[in-house]
């Protein structure tokens, strides 16, 4: 007797599987801006089912929800409106992906009927290109050669497509210009360095979206120059053949740094 009971169970379930296919009586299609307010209209789901609005609270038409998820969008009955009825935020659902559509279903009864309701969702240009960092420290050895390459990390942008990170600036300097790839961004050196000019130099990085106007981001590249033995000792006083006195003790530096600088002390004896 209980295996009687489970067939027709399982035969009940296979009845009422094929019922709700039968109930799906076509997709309705909309587009929304993300972060449109509370209210705004994304369609008529009455002139689009051929429904009387009058009618829309007799048919029960609600958006089917079990309670498990959030419910973006509302049905005004008094009209048959389709509205946003909480923040939509592409980035929050959809992320990365170049594509993003809500699904919701909408029930009517008197007959029973099922719709599902697609809703693309379009990127607006609300965030900023960012980069993970504030300062970017970079050292290169003043023997680096022109031409020569020094990875930085790319700035990030959570909107998608035009609205993401699309052009980098790079303030106007003596030295470096910079080289965009796909993937990549670097600081190329076109101008060799001198740590025995300059030990520092500090370089502003500005990363841009597509938008109109484009949304930008900052960050500061440190470059510390490192030092190379560069330069031939020189002797600091040049007059030590005047020297009259018997013993002298002579200074020679280089003016490259440690450990490259050398200071010896000579001393003379003058017969
Ligand atoms: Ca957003
Ligand atoms: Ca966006
Ligand atoms: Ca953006
Ligand atoms: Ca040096």
């Amino acid at each position: 007797f209980n295996n009687m009971l489970a067939t027709i169970g399982f035969g009940a379930q296979i009845v009422a599987l094929l019922l709700s296919f039968n109930l799906v009586d076509g997709d309705l299609s909309y587009s929304v801006s993300e972060e449109m307010r509370s209210g705004s209209v994304i369609g008529n789901i009455a002139k689009d089912l051929g429904l009387e609005a009058g009618k829309l609270s007799d048919r029960k038409v609600r958006i089917d929800n079990d309670g498990s998820r959030k419910i973006y969008v509302a049905i005004n009955l008094s009209n048959g409106d389709l509205i946003v009825a909480s923040r939509i935020d592409r980035e929050g659902l959809c992320g990365d992906k170049a594509s993003c559509v809500l699904k919701e279903e909408l029930m009517l009864e008197n007959p029973l009927e099922l719709h599902r309701i697609n809703i693309r969702v379009q990127d607006i240009n609300d965030n900023y290109p960012r980069f993970n960092k504030e300062f970017i420290k970079i050292e290169i050895s003043e023997s680096a050669v022109k031409g020569a390459r020094f990875p930085i990390e790319e700035a990030h942008d959570a909107d998608v497509g035009q609205y993401s990170v699309q052009t980098y600036n790079l303030q106007r300097n003596d030295n470096f210009i910079l080289g965009v790839e796909t993937n990549s961004v670097d600081l190329i050196l076109n101008k060799e360095l001198d740590r025995e000019k300059i030990k520092e130099i500090d370089l502003l990085l500005t990363a841009l979206d597509g938008g109109s106007p484009p949304k930008s981001g900052t960050v500061i590249i440190h470059v510390t120059v490192l030092d190379a033995n560069d330069n031939v000792p020189v002797f600091s006083q040049s007059r030590w053949a005047s020297l009259t006195c018997r013993t002298e003790t002579l200074t020679r530096t280089d003016r490259s740094a440690a450990p490259f600088k050398q200071t010896l002390l000579l001393s003379w004896f003058l017969l």
